[in-house]
C-alpha cells in the first residue's frame, strides 16, 4: 500500500530529510486527526466566552482597551517614556510651557497620554458607532419654555427685528423683561428662481446635519464617505460637538427650528469644556466655540449660549498668562497647560491672537465682565506700539519677548483674519475704535503697495512677503476673504481710498472665482499660483485639494450685498451645483483631493466651517437684505453674526449705560 498514496519528500539543498515518519497517513485517518482538533478548537473558543474579562465586555476589542486601561493604571511609565528636562526637549518649545497640571502631571505625559487615548479611540471608534437616541419633541429643557416657531422660513415674511415677531424666535427662549426678538424667515420679495436657491441651500444644511446628527453626534466632525466620527478633527477626538456650536446659528437663520432646537439642547445639557483633557486652540475654540454661542445669544436672547460662551473663554483665559498678555496658542481646559505649536517654536501667530478682539469684547459687553476686554485691549497695545516693517505685520511674535519671529508676512494663512478683525472692530464697536480703522488702513495701503500684484494675463492677487520681497507668485483660498473685506472698508469710508478698495475687492474676487472655474470640478484649490501660462491653477498635489471652504463664497456675498451685481450671485449658484455634484455623498459633504479631476476623490471629512460658513454665505447670498442687514450685524471670521453696537437692537448689553446706546 506504500506506494499507492503519494509520500512528501523533502529536500535541503538536494540532500533528502528524514520525516518524522515515514509513513503517510490514509485519508481516512487525515479526517479522524482534522475531526479530533476541530472539536478540540470549538471547545477552546467556547470556553473564552465564559472568562470574566469576556462576559463584561461586547466586543474583543473591548476587551483589548480594558486591558490597556489596566496596565495604564499600573503606572503611566509602561506606556510612556520618562519626562524629557526642560533643557532636553529637542523642538519642543520650553517656552511655551507654562505650568503643570493641577494634579501634578507633567504636560508632556499628559499630552503623550491623550494622544495615546486618542489613538486608541480613534481605533475604537472605526468600529463601534450607535445611532443616537434623539427625543426629537420641542424642548421642555429651559425654565421659560418653548414658543411657536416658524415651520418654514420660506413662507414667512422678511427677518424682522422687532417686537411683532417675538413668539417665533426658534429656541422659543425670550429674554425676560425684553422687547428684543429675532424673526427669522425670508423676505417676501424672493422670485421662484431665488426661493429655489435658498431651498436647495437649505436641503443641503439638512443633509450635512443630519448625517452628523446620524453618525458623529456629539463628535466634534463627521468623515462623511466612512460615516463615523472625524477624531483627528483640531478639536481632537472629545465630545466637544465643534459641528453642533458652529452650525447652530446657520440652522437658526435658515429656519431649520427642530434641528436648532435639539442642538441647543445638547449645548444646555454636553457641552462642558473644562472637562477636556486635550490641547485646543485658543484662536479656533474663539471663532468656531464662543463666536457661535455669542451670535445664538444676540439672535435668540436664550441665556444658556451667553453662560456657556464665557465657560469657554474662561477655560482659554490662563493661556494670556504671560509677560506681554499675547496668548499661547494652545491649551489644555483640564490642566491649564499652555504652550505653542512645535513648528512655529516659541512664536504666537498673528492671525491667531488677533483674531479674538470681536468676541471677547461682546462678550464683556453681554456680561458685564470686563476680564475679556481687557485682554484683547493688551493684544491691541502691544500690537499697536511695536516696530512695523514696513507698515506690515510679520505672522510670527514671541510672547515672552514681544518680539517678531520671522518675518514673513500674509494676508493668507497665519495673517488673514488679523487685519479683517481691525476692520470689524471698527464696525463692531459702532465706529467707535478708530485705532483700530486707523491701523487697518495704514497695514492695508501697505499691503496694497507691496503685496498686489497682477499677472501676466490681467489677474490681481495678493502675494506673501519674506523679508519685504514677494518671493512666490501664490494666493493662498484663505485670502479669498479680502474681496469682501475691500469691499467692506470701501463703503464705510469716505475719502479717495475708498475708490481703490472697491476696484481692488472686484478684482480679487474675480482672481478667486476664476481659481473655481479653471478647475474640472468647478471648485477651487487650496492655493493657486500665476507663473508660467498656466494662471490661477494649483501646481503642487497639496495645492490641489479642495477643503470646503468658505472664503471666496464670503467675497461673493459681500460684493453682491455692496454691489448688486448680478455676476456674484452666478458665481455663488455654479458653486452650489459644483458641490451637489462633487462633494456631496450620502453621508454628507465631502472635500476633495484634486480639484482638477473629473471624478474626484473625496477626503472625507465634513469640516464644521462648512456649516458654519460655506452654506451660511451661500444662503444669504440668495436672501434678502434685511437677513442680517450689514449695517447692523458684522461677521466674525468664521461667519457667526455679532450685532453692532448702537446700531443693533439685538446688542443685548448688560450694563444700562451700554444697552441705552443700542438703539
Ligand atoms: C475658518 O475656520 C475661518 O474662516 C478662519 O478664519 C480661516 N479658516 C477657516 C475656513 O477656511
Amino acid at each position: 500500500m506504500t506506494g499507492i498514496l503519494p509520500s512528501y519528500q523533502r529536500f535541503v539543498n538536494g540532500v533528502p530529510v528524514p520525516s518524522i515518519s515515514r509513513r503517510s497517513f490514509r485519508l481516512r485517518e487525515k479526517y479522524l486527526i482534522v475531526s479530533v482538533l476541530l472539536t478540540f478548537g470549538i471547545v477552546w473558543l467556547g470556553a473564552l466566552f465564559y472568562l470574566p474579562e469576556f462576559r463584561s465586555s461586547n466586543s474583543v476589542n473591548d476587551s483589548v482597551y480594558n486591558v490597556y486601561k489596566r496596565i495604564q493604571k499600573a503606572g503611566p511609565e509602561l506606556l510612556m517614556p520618562p519626562p524629557l528636562a526642560q533643557n532636553e526637549v529637542g523642538d519642543f518649545p520650553v517656552v511655551g510651557i507654562v505650568r503643570h497640571g493641577e494634579n501634578g502631571d507633567d504636560p508632556h505625559i499628559v499630552q503623550d497620554r491623550n494622544r495615546l487615548k486618542a489613538k486608541i479611540d480613534e481605533d475604537m471608534g472605526m468600529k463601534v458607532l450607535e445611532r443616537p437616541q434623539f427625543d426629537l419633541a420641542p424642548s421642555v429643557s429651559s425654565s421659560r419654555g418653548p414658543s411657536k416657531a416658524p415651520v418654514n422660513a420660506l413662507e414667512e415674511p422678511a427677518v424682522a427685528n422687532n417686537a411683532a415677531g417675538k413668539d417665533a424666535s426658534p429656541s422659543g427662549l425670550k429674554e425676560e423683561g425684553s422687547d428684543k426678538y429675532a424673526v427669522v424667515v425670508m423676505g417676501p420679495g424672493a422670485d421662484e428662481d431665488q426661493k429655489h436657491k435658498l431651498e436647495t441651500v437649505k436641503q443641503m444644511m439638512r443633509h450635512a446635519w443630519n448625517n452628523y446628527k446620524l453618525y458623529a453626534w456629539g463628535k466634534n466632525e463627521l468623515k462623511p464617505i466612512s460615516k463615523r466620527a472625524h477624531l483627528s478633527s483640531i478639536f481632537g477626538a472629545g465630545d466637544l460637538g465643534a459641528t453642533i456650536v458652529d452650525g447652530l446659528d446657520t440652522l437658526y437663520l435658515m429656519g431649520l427650528n427642530d434641528e436648532f432646537r435639539e442642538g441647543r439642547d445638547w449645548v444646555a445639557e454636553h457641552l462642558h469644556i473644562t472637562d477636556v483633557d486635550t490641547e485646543l486652540s485658543v484662536f479656533e475654540t474663539t471663532i468656531r466655540f464662543v463666536g457661535g454661542l455669542l451670535a445664538c445669544y444676540a439672535l435668540t436672547g436664550d441665556t444658556v449660549f451667553k453662560d456657556k460662551a464665557a465657560e469657554v473663554a474662561d477655560a482659554l483665559l490662563p493661556a494670556f498668562d504671560t509677560p506681554t498678555g499675547l496668548p499661547y496658542s494652545l491649551i489644555n481646559p483640564a490642566t491649564k497647560a499652555s504652550r505653542q505649536y512645535h513648528w512655529a517654536g516659541p512664536n504666537s501667530i498673528l492671525s491667531e491672537l488677533g483674531t479674538l478682539h470681536l468676541e471677547f469684547t461682546y462678550l464683556s459687553d453681554v456680561t458685564g465682565r470686563d476680564v475679556y476686554r481687557k485682554k484683547v485691549e493688551k493684544i491691541r497695545e502691544v500690537l499697536y506700539n511695536i516696530e512695523k516693517p514696513g507698515d506690515l505685520y510679520p505672522n510670527f511674535i514671541n510672547p515672552r519677548t514681544g518680539q517678531w519671529g520671522q518675518r514673513h508676512i500674509s494676508l493668507g494663512a497665519l495673517g488673514d483674519s488679523f487685519y479683517e478683525y481691525l476692520l470689524k472692530a471698527w464696525l463692531q464697536s459702532g465706529r467707535a475704535d478708530e485705532q483700530a480703522r486707523a491701523m487697518f488702513d495704514a497695514a492695508m495701503q501697505a499691503a496694497l503697495d507691496k503685496m498686489l500684484r497682477v499677472s501676466p494675463g490681467g489677474l490681481a492677487y495678493l502675494a506673501d512677503l519674506k523679508y519685504g520681497r514677494v518671493v512666490e507668485e501664490k494666493m493662498d483660498h484663505l485670502s479669498c476673504f479680502a474681496g469682501g473685506m475691500f469691499a467692506l472698508a470701501s463703503t464705510t469710508l469716505d475719502n479717495s481710498l475708498a475708490e481703490r478698495y472697491m476696484d481692488v475687492a472686484h478684482k480679487l474676487t474675480n482672481t478667486c472665482h476664476e481659481s473655481y472655474d479653471k478647475a474640472d470640478t468647478k471648485l477651487g484649490p487650496e492655493a493657486f499660483r500665476f507663473s508660467g501660462a498656466a494662471e490661477a491653477r494649483a501646481q503642487k498635489s497639496n495645492e490641489k485639494v479642495h477643503l470646503l471652504r468658505p472664503e471666496t463664497f464670503e467675497s461673493y456675498f459681500i460684493m453682491w450685498r455692496l454691489t448688486k451685481q448680478q455676476r456674484y450671485r452666478d458665481w455663488g449658484w455654479e458653486a452650489v451645483q459644483a458641490l451637489e455634484k462633487h462633494c456631496r455623498v450620502d453621508g454628507g459633504y465631502t472635500g476633495l483631493v484634486n480639484v482638477y479631476h473629473k471624478n474626484p476623490q473625496g477626503d472625507d471629512v465634513q469640516q464644521s466651517f462648512f456649516l458654519a460658513e460655506t452654506l451660511k454665505y451661500l444662503y444669504l447670498l440668495f436672501a434678502d437684505d434685511t437677513l442680517l442687514p450689514l449695517d447692523e450685524w458684522v461677521f466674525n471670521t468664521e461667519a457667526h453674526p455679532l450685532p453692532i453696537r448702537g446700531n443693533n437692537p439685538l446688542y443685548r448689553a448688560a450694563d444700562s449705560a451700554a444697552d441705552n446706546n443700542a438703539i
